[in-house]
């Protein structure tokens, strides 16, 4: 890489085979089976999820995408842009469709601030930089392809600016209620004063709206889940056949939890290298919690882990906000 104001830093173990494997192998002799959704963005995974993104039912890209195009000024002042240089460090960034409007303002404001982008997928750092080198050739960027804390850290120790933290697309919502409260946390005990958190929560609404974002007729999200267990064939040696199961989803409106599960069609056994994991009819794997919240919720979940909630900054349907919370 020429460009030395967009290199990329990457974590010692992320791409670790190893610890791909013991995590799969572990969480299917668990009971009840799982799987981490983290590892649903391989190469087709981050294509996938960029066509969910733009499926009609698929409403939270949208509600996010309009506070991010049409409320970019009240965001850069939340986050008080102006105030000093500062780094911007996104988690789990993907194609930073949304933040590229905000980094576009800031940019053309000539705001001094370096963005970091954080993902798990090498592929769409790469993907990422050449767009922006491209688009915004006057940005700061350093990636950062690792997992959120390991690479918050290595943000921390290569830059001691105050930093704003980017937390976008309900991606929050992939933890379970209990799990989202001790990241805060975590996260809280990475941060100082004066460091700022902006973070996306999709709300509790009509819960046909929310079942079907993620149960649509195009069968998207089906091959979403399905295709970990293509990654898991094509990475560790294993032989499911992907016809053999089926994508379940449900939502439960009192705990605002919506779940996704790959149910096998039959009795049947399966290698991973020399394991066998064996599935009996119906058995289900359980996949992907995207969690909803009611605003006041986010606002508990602030105070709870050491942030002090300043604003929510919300679509015009109110489905979804961005909450901005100070340390
Ligand atoms: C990436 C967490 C925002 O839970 O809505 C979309 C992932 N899974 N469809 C979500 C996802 C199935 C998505 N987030």
């Amino acid at each position: 890489d020429q460009n030395i104001s967009m290199e990329t830093i990457s974590c010692t173990d992320c791409d670790s085979h190893q610890k791909f494997e013991n995590e799969i192998v572990a969480s299917l002799k668990a009971h009840p089976k799982h799987l981490l959704s983290k590892y649903f963005y391989d190469q087709k995974g981050d294509v996938l999820f960029q066509q969910i993104m733009n499926m009609p039912e698929y409403y939270l890209t949208d509600c996010e995408m309009e506070i991010f195009t049409k409320k970019t000024e009240e965001i850069a002042h939340a986050v008080k842009a102006f105030d000093a240089p500062f780094d911007l460090v996104e988690l789990g960034a993907g194609d930073a469709t949304k933040s590229s409007h905000l980094l576009k303002y800031l940019v053309t404001k000539n705001v001094d601030f370096t963005y970091m982008p954080i993902d798990i997928s090498g592929n769409i750092i790469s993907v990422l930089k050449e767009r922006f080198s491209r688009e915004i050739p006057d940005l700061d960027l350093v990636g950062l392809n690792g997992e959120y804390f390991e690479m918050l850290d290595k943000a921390n120790s290569i830059s001691s600016r105050r930093k704003v933290i980017l937390f976008l697309g309900g991606n929050i919502g992939n933890m379970e209620v209990e799990e989202a409260h001790q990241f805060c946390h975590e996260l809280r005990k990475k941060l100082n004063p004066g460091d700022i958190l902006l973070i996306g929560f999709d709300l509790k609404k009509d819960p046909d709206i929310i079942l079907s974002a993620y149960n649509d007729k195009a069968g998207i999200t089906a091959s979403f889940n399905l295709n970990l267990l293509e990654r898991i064939n094509n990475e560790l040696d294993a032989n499911f056949d992907i016809g053999k199961f089926k994508h379940y989803q449900t939502y439960d409106p009192l705990a605002g939890a919506c779940r996704s599960y790959l149910i096998s069609l039959e009795k049947q056994n399966v290698m991973i290298g020399n394991q066998v994991i064996h599935f009996s009819e119906n058995e289900a794997v359980y996949m992907e919690i995207s969690q909803k919240y009611a605003p006041e919720e986010t606002d508990k979940m602030a105070l709870q882990n050491g942030f002090k909630p300043v604003k929510h900054i919300s679509d015009t349907k109110g489905w979804f906000i961005d909450a901005i919370w100070k340390v």
